[in-house]
Parts: C-alpha cells; sequence; structure tokens
C-alpha cells in the first residue's frame, strides 16, 4: 500500500491520538528475514543509519514507539526550537523598530507562546509525513512504527507481537530531559521542551528557567520576546556550561549582554531551591550567588537543566556500560561493550547534535556492513539562538594564544582599544543592515583567529544572522590537514554583502608578510 503525504499524515494523527492504535508496518514479505541491523529508534540517528545501510545493499529495519520516523526533532526538538527562534528574531526586531520606518507599532498583546505553540502542532505532521514517505517509497527501508521495541537479547527484538532476528543491533533511543532534585516539579505551569510542546495550555506571563543549557538560552530568548519576561537561574556563567567548549569571551558578552540589554534578568551562579504555588506554579526560590534567598513570583517554570539519554531498557538486557553521565560507552565505530551492539545519536557522549546523530548511525551501519570507519566528532562547528544565531568554530582567542606563539585578530568591530564602537555600523552583514543603519551597537559580532606563524585560521566567531551555511564548510576547510590560510580564504570570491566578512577582512590583511590585527 501506498499511502501519499496526506494519508500519512492523517493515519499517524490518528495513531497519536489513539493509544491503543495498531502498529504500523512496512516490512517486506518474506519469511524470518535476518537483518544486518536492527535499529530500535527511528529518529536522526536510526534513520540515516538505515537509509546509509540500505543504499550500500544491506538490509536494516527500524522500530519506533512513535508512528512517525525523524525522532524528537521534527516532533518536539529541533524543528519547534528552529520556528520559536525565527519567531524571536521577528520579534526582536519588530520591538526594536516599533512604529519607526515601514514597522507598526509593536502589539504585544499579539506575541504569544500559546499562538507559536499551536502553530507548530498544527503543522508538524507534514514533517512526519514526508519522513515515513520518503523512508518507504524513496529509500526503501523497512520499518515497524506505533510499536515500542522489546530487546530480548542482542540478536533478538519484538515489537508488534513479531520477532525479529538481527546479526546486530543499533541503539537509537534518544534522551530526555533531566529532571532535578528540587521540590515543586509537579506543580501545573512546570514544563520543559517536550511538555511545552504536548501540553502548554495557557498564555504564559512571566518566565523562570531553570538551567543554563543552550535550551535553556534559547527558548528563554523566545518567551522574552513574545513580552513574557524572563529570568534565567543558572548556577554556571551562561555559555560556560560543560556541554560548550570553544565559546569565545568576546563572543559570550556580546551574546548574553544582548540577552540583558534586552530586559532579560541572569542569574549566574544562583541555585534553585523550590518551585512553589498549589496545584498552580506562584514562585521560584532561588539562592543567589551571595546567600541570599529571594522569591521570583512566575506563572511559568522552564526546565533547561540538560537532557539524559533513555538507557534503562538496554542496560538490563544487555549489560551495556554507561559513563557517569548515564551516556553509553561507544568507541569511535559505535560499538559498544556488547559485540554486535552499536550505540548512536544522543545515547552517547558529545554534542546532542544533529550532525552527530546522523553521522553516528552511518558511521554503525558502515562499520556494520564491512567498512572500518571511525568517527571523531571531538571537534565540530556549533551553533545557538538567541535572538541572534550564534556560530562559531575552532580556537577562541584565548585557547590559541595559550598554544601559540602569535595570535593575529581580525574582527569587526575592529580590534582596537577605545574605538566608539556602539556608533559603528559594523558589521554591516546581510541580514543586519537595518540595524546597522538604525542602532549600530545591535548588528552583531565577528571574529577570526589566526596563527601568526601559519597564517592558518585556527577558530571563527560569529553573531549575527545567516552564517550557519557558512559555518559548516569553514569547519570542514580549517580541519583539513593542511588547513584554511589566510591567503587562501582572502582569495575566495566574495558574495558581496555576506552574513560574515571574513573573505573580504582578510584579503586586506593577507598582503602583509608579518600579520597584524585588524
Ligand atoms: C529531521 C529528522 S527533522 S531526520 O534527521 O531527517 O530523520
Amino acid at each position: 500500500m501506498h499511502l501519499n503525504l496526506g494519508e500519512w499524515n492523517e493515519l499517524i494523527e490518528r495513531s497519536l491520538a489513539d493509544p491503543d492504535s495498531e502498529p504500523i508496518l512496512n516490512l517486506e514479505r518474506d519469511e524470518d528475514p535476518v537483518y544486518d541491523a536492527v535499529f530500535v529508534g527511528g529518529g536522526a540517528g536510526g534513520r540515516f543509519g538505515a537509509a546509509y545501510m540500505k543504499a550500500m545493499g544491506g538490509r536494516p529495519l527500524i522500530i519506533d514507539a512513535w508512528p512517525f520516523l525523524g525522532g524528537s526533532c521534527p516532533h518536539q526538538a529541533c524543528v519547534p526550537h528552529h520556528l520559536f527562534s525565527e519567531a524571536a528574531e521577528e520579534l526582536d526586531r519588530a520591538r526594536w523598530f516599533s512604529d519607526e520606518l515601514f514597522y507598526p507599532k509593536f502589539d504585544a498583546s499579539r506575541a504569544s507562546i500559546l499562538e507559536m505553540v499551536k502553530l507548530f502542532l498544527a503543522g508538524r505532521g507534514s514533517a512526519h509525513a514526508f519522513m515515513n514517505w520518503q523512508t518507504k517509497e524513496q529509500l526503501e527501508v523497512e520499518y515497524v512504527l506505533n510499536a515500542r521495541a522489546t530487546i530480548i537479547d542482542k540478536n533478538t527484538v519484538q515489537a508488534a507481537g513479531k520477532t525479529f532476528k538481527a546479526k546486530n543491533l543499533v541503539l537509537g533511543m534518544g534522551a530526555r530531559p533531566i529532571d532535578i532534585d528540587i521540590p515543586g516539579l509537579d506543580l501545573h505551569g512546570v514544563f520543559d521542551f517536550v511538555s511545552l510542546v504536548e501540553e502548554l495550555d495557557y498564555e504564559p506571563t512571566r518566565c523562570v528557567i531553570i538551567g543554563g543549557s543552550k535550551v535553556a538560552m534559547e527558548y528563554g530568548a523566545f518567551f522574552h520576546a513574545t513580552g513574557c519576561d524572563t529570568t534565567i537561574v543558572s548556577r554556571s556563567q551562561l555559555m560556560r556550561t560543560k556541554a560548550l567548549h570553544h565559546v569565545d569571551e568576546d563572543l559570550r558578552q556580546y551574546v548574553v549582554g544582548g540577552m540583558r540589554k534586552r530586559g532579560m534578568e541572569i542569574l549566574e551562579g544562583a541555585h534553585p531551591v523550590s518551585v512553589n504555588g498549589d496545584e498552580r506554579v506562584r514562585s521560584v526560590t532561588v539562592r543567589l550567588e551571595s546567600g541570599e534567598e529571594i522569591d521570583i513570583e512566575t506563572d511559568f517554570v522552564f526546565m533547561g537543566t540538560g537532557e539524559r539519554p533513555n538507557t534503562a531498557h538496554a542496560q538490563d538486557v544487555l549489560g551495556i556500560e554507561v559513563n557517569d553521565y548515564g551516556r553509553v560507552i561507544a568507541n569511535k565505530r559505535m560499538q559498544t561493550n556488547v559485540p554486535g551492539v552499536y550505540a548512536i545519536g544522543d545515547m552517547i557522549d558529545g554534542p546532542m547534535e544533529m550532525f552527530k546523530a546522523r553521522k553516528s548511525g552511518v558511521t554503525a551501519s558502515r562499520n556494520i556492513m564491512g567498512e572500518d570507519l571511525e568517527f571523531d566528532f571531538s571537534e565540530y562547528p556549533d551553533f545557538l539562538h538567541t535572538t541572534y544565531e550564534v556560530t562559531w568554530v575552532g580556537l577562541t582567542e584565548e585557547e590559541a594564544k595559550a598554544a601559540l606563539d602569535e595570535v593575529i585578530i581580525i574582527q569587526m568591530p575592529p580590534y582596537v582599544e577605545g574605538l566608539d564602537t556602539p556608533n559603528l555600523p559594523l558589521p554591516c552583514a546581510e541580514g543586519t543592515m537595518l540595524y546597522a543603519f538604525s542602532k549600530p551597537e545591535l548588528s552583531g559580532f565577528q571574529k577570526l583567529v589566526i596563527d601568526g606563524a601559519t597564517r592558518k585560521v585556527v577558530g571563527a566567531h560569529h553573531v549575527g544572522y545567516g552564517a550557519k551555511d557558512a559555518f559548516q564548510y569553514l569547519d570542514y576547510l580549517i580541519h583539513r590537514p593542511e588547513g584554511l590560510t589566510i591567503d587562501t580564504l582572502g582569495w575566495m570570491n566574495e558574495l558581496f554583502l555576506n552574513p560574515e566578512h571574513f573573505v573580504q577582512l582578510s584579503r586586506l590583511r593577507a598582503g602583509k608578510s608579518k600579520l597584524i590585527h585588524l
């Protein structure tokens, strides 16, 4: 049976609404096949891993408890985050330019968190439908959906009343938000990024975020931009949590300073003590860095304390080993301590980002299919959103200075002390032109870090809009064995006016045999 996208959408919606709905089977008609791998979990890692295995001539099977493929990304995680972050960017602009130029007077009553959640819920089904359709019709991967997998042993999985045999297992069961141990988290009005989209049923007016993760910053910036005054309560400094590396201090100050400039309250070194209320949240008690305890009144608490993988079943049945943070211990081929069992995506250490999810799935498949392939994700480009898009790769200025004899910085605004940069419309970049001409201090920040001795770029850092694509390629170029010199970068063909000015700025300095800052 070949469903079109609309029919898939209906089937998935029906299945989600009914806990007793039937499993969705897409299986070849043959007797008792032995699969090359059963992928337990059809999120990004499982879907890409299985598709790659199939493309290589192997036989994968995906099993997922949800009635759709793609996992949490299109359902509760990356896709809503990007929708909300884009809304935050638009709202921010509309607020700064309220009643100026062609912008109407900003009408806060139309900026609603609840409406954005509803918009997402109304639209997410099309991504679900596409994942199922593409995986079946174009990628020709077999799957069993809407059915929880029970692992029997390392070669046997049961689901939908059937038993499936496989030479290998690939575990990609994802992660869930971490609960911390403070009273009151069961009150109505406490959400995380999952329950926000599944359960929000009122318009929040005041928000306290517990935690300082990327999720805390991204959702916090969105809530605040809608007009829901937001306080972030974080033990660590923002962007100095263990999960983030290579965060340049100037970039951090521009980003966090920008959040404060917009009125967000950011309490660093602060500990949540309790969430208070009867049935509904009324306030959060916080112990400040000074030791003083304060009560912050709120009707909305959002947890941004990170995520933990879903490993219990695999630990119980297979004896899979995990580290102190609950992540499955896997080598660079994604092999766990149990031969023939692989772990991918958010199950294993490293950033809970899409490139790692998908490539770890592919790495497992290629090894299963006989290749000897290692995936090292110790270095990678990174990003987050506030009302800006923030991207970075490679060393910070400080890291470079610790590692190298001579470090050259090329930066916008320029790398000089005492310049009246708040009045300087630089960067004057794609995506920040209106700010550059009207509110110059809001027009972003960019920095290139160069090894003066080898002339190689060792780091790039950007706050603005639209540079994520460039950073995918910059990451590759600077991490190649031959690296990327200021000379090569400065001789590339810029598409002026660009979001990041690295090509033209490099060209202004590349003529010097002894490089200096810009
Ligand atoms: C993306 C999901 S939303 S997947 O990575 O294409 O499976």
